[in-house]
């Protein structure tokens, strides 16, 4: 074996995104691509020299060889030992746990989250910190500005390591300890949730159905739910990881996991159905002919959580992201504790919950978490879901319709536009932030603007400001519509609307959610002026 020095192309206008690097597959496969990035990012935190990196991805096409060539490299620079999941497999918040658990300086994560694999789809990668979270913003900036002024990266010739052995080997002078990616996350699970009432539930005949969407948490979900828990084998659909997702689209939403949607929805459909994206950060919520919203369902998480033993001490507070309903404020607030409002992307809550304000974050983009790990955890909402359900004993479509009586209701959904010209788009967003201070107090459809800005965020824990996170505009009725462009798309830009009607207690509770937001819908389109400057009328995608 020997160390080799490439020189490499500085990336031009290749900035990581809320999540990470992400692009279509065979821009990283491109000599060198991978390798800058990586380099970047060595360079970036002071270099590999005696670090501990966890490693691992979700597994799809690239995954396995783009670890090989980010061991040679942290082995080139100077890296004590790397940490990888067995053939290269590991969710994003047992990547997490693992960072946390052993101490590590950080982790390189693979994935393009819930976005499709393939030699034609996308892929990813992302560096998270030795708290196990994203990157922070600075840090991510970092990257960028290394980038930029790369000349050059070291490697090692080297033949590939056997992924598949789980023990210890050695890389150069870097030690390889290749670890079952289920075994720690489980045992943390474990301590958090009331694993027995659980068991005891579907001893009973409650009924379960988990989508792992031929993604990562496959074999996460079968140990834990069918072995452990003891859900009848076939619990678990699409167990099985592969390198295209079974050609489908690993997006737990009612559009991309719509057969496990129709399955809950028909009569004889099971008592709880849930399912996780690519990496195993995101979930979705069903009940037997019920669908949770993200923003609904970290209500309900906040208001029970204390039912878990993991969270029987109460919440220190919560978050949530701007575009977020606020079902979850009014939880926060009958609990007299701290919500948060903080701009979209899991890393704006690592400071929060590193210094203890909050305990449980979400978002609505179906991410819910808490202080166990530093990323949203799909499989771990699942399970406080289950131990929720095991100790109420009532359904799904219940525990919906009493947390409506008790606080209200947010009628919420997300209109996407995908695939737009990102020049449309960005021109939109640039004459929609300079009109902002002339629309309080104008009309939009029939509704009355009562404010609008760009959400900027002061961190209350570091003090540093993240501005034109969204524009965010109030009207008089007490509605809100939110829109931003996406920053994980790997197709042109994504515009994302987000719509929110409050209904006070002793309101109707079961209007259809899209005529309930039709008027936010209409007036939102008129102030943005979306359709004229983009060319799109109706939105691909409403979740
Ligand atoms: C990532 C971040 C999330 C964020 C989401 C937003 O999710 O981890 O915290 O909410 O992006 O996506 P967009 O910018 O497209 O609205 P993931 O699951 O893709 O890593």
């Amino acid at each position: 074996m020997s160390f080799v020095t490439h020189n490499c192309t500085p990336f031009s206008g290749q900035k990581p995104g809320t999540s990470g690097l992400r692009k279509k597959t065979r821009v990283f496969m491109e000599p060198g691509y991978l390798e800058c990035f990586v380099q970047s990012i060595f360079n970036a935190i002071g270099g590999g020299q005696g670090k501990v990196f966890v490693i691992g991805g979700d597994g799809r096409f690239f995954n396995a060889e783009a670890i090989q060539t980010i061991l040679r490299m942290a082995a080139a620079n100077g890296a004590a030992r790397a940490i990888v999941g067995q053939n290269g497999l590991l969710s994003t918040p047992a990547a997490s746990n693992l960072i946390r658990k052993r101490g590590a300086d950080g982790g390189f994560i693979l994935s393009a989250s819930h976005n499709p694999g393939g030699v034609d789809a996308d892929f990813g990668l992302k560096f998270n910190g030795g708290n196990g979270g994203p990157a922070s913003e600075s840090l991510t900036e970092a990257f960028y500005q290394h980038s930029q002024r790369i000349a050059e990266y070291i490697t090692l010739e080297s033949d590939p390591l056997d992924l598949g052995q789980i023990g210890v080997t050695k890389l150069e002078d870097m030690q390889v300890e290749i670890v079952d990616p289920v075994t720690d996350y489980a045992e943390l699970m474990r301590e958090i949730f009331d694993f027995d009432q659980i068991k005891a539930l579907i001893s009973e005949g409650f009924t379960l159905r988990f989508d792992a969407m031929h993604a990562v948490t496959g074999p996460y979900a079968t140990a834990i739910l069918e072995d452990e828990l003891g859900a009848p084998k076939g619990s678990v659909l699409n167990a099985i990881p592969s390198v295209d997702f079974g050609k489908g689209h690993p997006d737990p939403n009612p559009i991309w996991a719509k057969p496990l949607v129709d399955l809950v929805m028909s009569p004889d459909g099971p008592d709880f159905a849930a399912a996780s994206d690519g990496d195993g950060d995101r979930n979705m919520i069903l009940g037997k002919g019920i669908y949770v919203t993200p923003s609904d369902s970290l209500a309900v998480l906040a208001a029970n959580a204390h039912l878990a033993p993991g969270y029987s001490a109460g919440l220190a507070g919560v978050a949530r992201s701007m575009p977020t309903s606020a079902a979850v404020d009014r939880v926060a607030s009958d609990l007299g504790i701290d919500c948060f409002e903080t701009p979209t992307g899991w890393k704006f809550f690592g400071n929060l919950l590193d210094a203890g304000r909050i305990t449980l974050c979400g978002e609505e983009s179906a991410g819910t978490g808490s202080d166990h790990v530093r990323e949203k955890d799909g499989l771990w909402a699942v399970l406080l879901w289950l131990n929720i359900l095991a100790k109420r004993r009532t359904s799904v479509r219940e525990i919906m319709r009493d947390h409506w009586q008790t606080y209200g209701r947010n009628y919420y959904s997300r209109h996407d536009y995908e695939a737009v010209d990102s020049r449309k788009a960005d021109q939109m967003m640039t004459d929609l932030t300079a009109r902002l201070p002339k629309l309080p107090g104008s009309a939009a459809g029939n509704l009355i603007v009562a404010a609008a800005d760009q959400f900027s965020y002061k961190d209350p824990v570091d003090g540093s400001v993240s501005k034109n996170q969204g524009v965010c505009v109030i009207f008089e009725n007490g509605s809100r519509g939110v829109i931003r462009l996406s920053g994980t798309g790997t197709d042109n830009a994504t515009i994302r609307v987000y719509l929110e009607q409050f209904t006070p207690q002793g309101g109707q509770m079961d209007l259809d959610t899209q005529t309930a937001l039709r008027e936010v819908a209409d007036a939102m389109a008129e102030i943005s002026r979306l359709p004229e400057t983009c060319g799109r009328i109706s939105p691909d995608i409403m979740t």
